[in-house]
């Protein structure tokens, strides 16, 4: 199924949106970009704003992150049209998570489009998440496989991961995992740990290419970091390098190429 077809499919709306970019940027790329100042932050979502559905942040990693940031992160993603994704991997229960995604310093419901969670504390972390992100129309990816050597995110794990993004299909748009995990189209599948010229960081990430990802396993965006941003790298000719090749693995999927 194409992504617009699939775009109209979904009741939750952030669903829908980033469908919708995919399709009209031509694009199932998000930038994964684990930055630490905010200069640079800024820099790169303006040179790859144009290549990218979705850009995943880590937030707490900026050493001068300030009310300001996100002021000028929502004029970049007004600019360019993109969803942003908050990779906070909330892991408490529901009362805790609902307090640590809406205040503190970085008030993550107010600006990010999705957010994640591990499913690891059972329903109530969703129904916490939900509480907060519902009413404003905000989406929560489960974290059903994770892409780093030796993960227990395998198995029945997965499988009752699965099983509780079905009980919330109103807040849950998806899944973080390595492949497409259910026969239909209902969810969004996201898979990091994606890069074309390395397959190990040294540090327990595992790569796999953007053709084995959406051709292969049936996911539906790639995320990408340091294979874009990484040292010496031309950050717009590699955005477009993985754009690239994601969209290709996408029509080749389809059948149109
Ligand atoms: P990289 O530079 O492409 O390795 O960055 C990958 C990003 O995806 C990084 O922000 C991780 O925190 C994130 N990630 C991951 O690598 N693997 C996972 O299973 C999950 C998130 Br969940």
């Amino acid at each position: 199924m194409t992504y617009s077809e699939r775009a109209t499919k979904f009741t939750n709306k952030v669903a829908r949106e980033l469908f919708e970019i995919v399709e009209r940027k031509k694009t199932n790329l998000a930038l994964a970009l684990d930055v630490t100042t905010k200069q640079e932050f800024l820099n790169i979502t303006d040179s790859v704003g144009p290549y990218i559905c979705c850009l995943k942040t880590h937030i707490d990693i900026l050493v001068d992150f300030d009310d300001e940031l996100i002021e000028q992160l929502k004029r970049l993603q007004a600019k360019h049209s993109f969803l942003i994704f908050e990779d906070r991997k909330f892991a408490d229960i529901g009362n805790t998570v609902k307090h640590q995604y809406s205040q503190g310093i970085y008030k993550i419901s107010e600006w990010a489009d999705i957010i994640d969670a591990h499913s690891l504390p059972g329903d109530g972390i969703v129904s916490g998440l939900k509480e907060v992100g519902l009413p404003l129309g905000r989406g929560l990816l489960l974290l059903a496989e994770m892409s780093s050597k030796g993960s227990l995110a395998t198995g029945s794990y997965t499988d009752a991961t699965v099983e509780m993004a079905q009980r919330h299909k109103d807040f849950v748009i998806g899944f973080i995992a390595g492949r497409k995990l259910l026969m239909n189209d209902d969810f969004v599948t996201m898979t990091p740990g994606v890069g074309l010229d390395v397959t190990k960081d040294g540090l327990g990430q595992q790569y796999r290419t953007p053709r084995d990802v959406i051709l292969e396993s049936g996911s539906d965006i790639i995320i990408v970091g340091r294979g874009i941003y990484g040292s010496g790298k031309d950050v717009i000719a590699e955005a477009r390098r993985y754009r690239d090749v994601g969209w290709n693995a996408y029509e080749e999927r389809i059948g149109k190429k």
